[in-house]
């Protein structure tokens, strides 16, 4: 069975980009992987965050994510500073990315934006820590959206070097799965800037919080141009909002932006939209109920991370402390 590992930080209430590119796949992938999922943590204070508001978000991704159907008794789910490996490989993992490699990442571009002297290095780096979250597994399969492909593909190339360097066929292959029409969910007031739960307008994203209301009168304000839904694909050209707002209906419907089009070409956004606000709160209502049900009782979200870190530690030491090995690190383990 193939190895799968994902991570999402802890950096606010889960998006419905994150529950589209990442979430409802990790759960859907259970059936036939072996999982292990990641609250990212230490990637989370690549940005600057309150320690009580860390805490609550930790707890918050966590129910969220037993919410969307996680099992965490047949498979792993954890915090990542829970199980130190991540950090120790990642520190062995610096030291083989090329600076060259990091220079080309457009997440640290588009993250750092204007202000690139001021961030943190940690964000400069936060694609060999995200390979060590990976590797530190021997992990094959990495479902994400779109916006990650390009840190897996540099995950591949520090594990080759490793292995090129060390002379070793130790790290192997990495996949990323990236799934669905709606890999890539855009925002709701700029078709062409991602989704992200950081981003300082609450209007631009649906939140896996929010409710009936709050979807419609955010699905209602959502930009849009005023022609109406195209007949076919190409009508979609230069029409980024529109396309957003039909992947987001086809992730749901099961079908992919021809789909809907077939079904709801020529109708205007008026309509269209009271139809996704219908699916949406259908599908994210009972989402917000478990994910509440969860956070009345944080022990339980405690017990489950404190479960998971345990065995999530028992799969990556004894991989990363090979890794130590091949390093040349005289271990006091013997
Ligand atoms: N807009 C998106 N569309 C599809 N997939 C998305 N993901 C994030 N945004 C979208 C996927 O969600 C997973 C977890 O992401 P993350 O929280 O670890 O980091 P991120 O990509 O930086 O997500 P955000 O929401 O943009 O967070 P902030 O605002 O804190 O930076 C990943 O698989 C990602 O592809």
């Amino acid at each position: 069975m193939q190895r799968i590992f994902s991570g999402i930080q802890p950096s606010g209430i889960p998006t419905l980009g994150n529950y589209l590119g990442a979430m409802r796949n990790w759960a859907a992938l259970q059936a036939d992987h072996e999982c292990i999922y990641c609250v990212v943590d230490l990637h989370a204070i690549t940005q600057w965050q309150q320690p009580a508001d860390l805490m609550r978000q930790t707890r918050e991704m966590t129910a969220s994510l037993l919410a969307c159907g996680i099992d965490p008794k047949a498979h792993i789910l954890f915090n990542q500073s829970a199980v130190s490996a991540h950090a120790r490989l990642a520190w062995i993992f610096f030291s083989v990315t090329r600076l060259g490699w990091l220079n080309r990442m457009t997440q640290f571009k588009d993250k750092a934006g204007k202000d690139r002297e001021n961030v943190s290095a940690a964000l400069y780096v936060y694609p060999s820590l995200m390979a060590a979250d990976i590797l530190a597994y021997h992990a094959t399969r990495v479902p994400v959206g779109e916006d990650q492909r390009q840190h897996v593909e540099l995950a591949n190339d520090i594990a080759q070097k490793f292995n090129h360097d060390y002379g070793v066929e130790f790290f192997p292959h990495i996949e990323p799965l990236i799934l669905g029409p709606a890999a890539r969910v855009m925002s709701l007031r700029d078709g062409t800037k991602k989704m992200a739960k950081s981003d300082p307008s609450d209007q631009s994203r649906i939140n896996l919080s929010d409710d009936a209301d709050t979807i419609a009168l955010k699905i209602r304000r959502a930009k849009t141009d005023p022609e109406p839904l195209p007949d076919d694909m190409q009508g979609l050209e230069g029409r980024p909002e529109a396309r957003n707002l039909i992947g987001i209906y086809a992730a749901f419907t099961d079908t992919d932006h021809a789909g809907v089009l077939r079904d709801h070409g020529g109708e205007g956004f008026g309509k269209f939209k009271e139809a996704l606000t219908v699916l949406l709160v259908e599908k994210l209502a009972p989402i917000a109920a478990e994910t509440k049900r969860w956070l009345d009782d944080p022990a339980s979200i405690d017990a489950v991370l404190r479960d998971g870190a345990a065995r999530a530690a028992v799969l990556a030491d004894p991989i990363v402390a090979e890794a130590e090995r091949l390093v040349g690190f005289l271990s006091a383990r013997g």
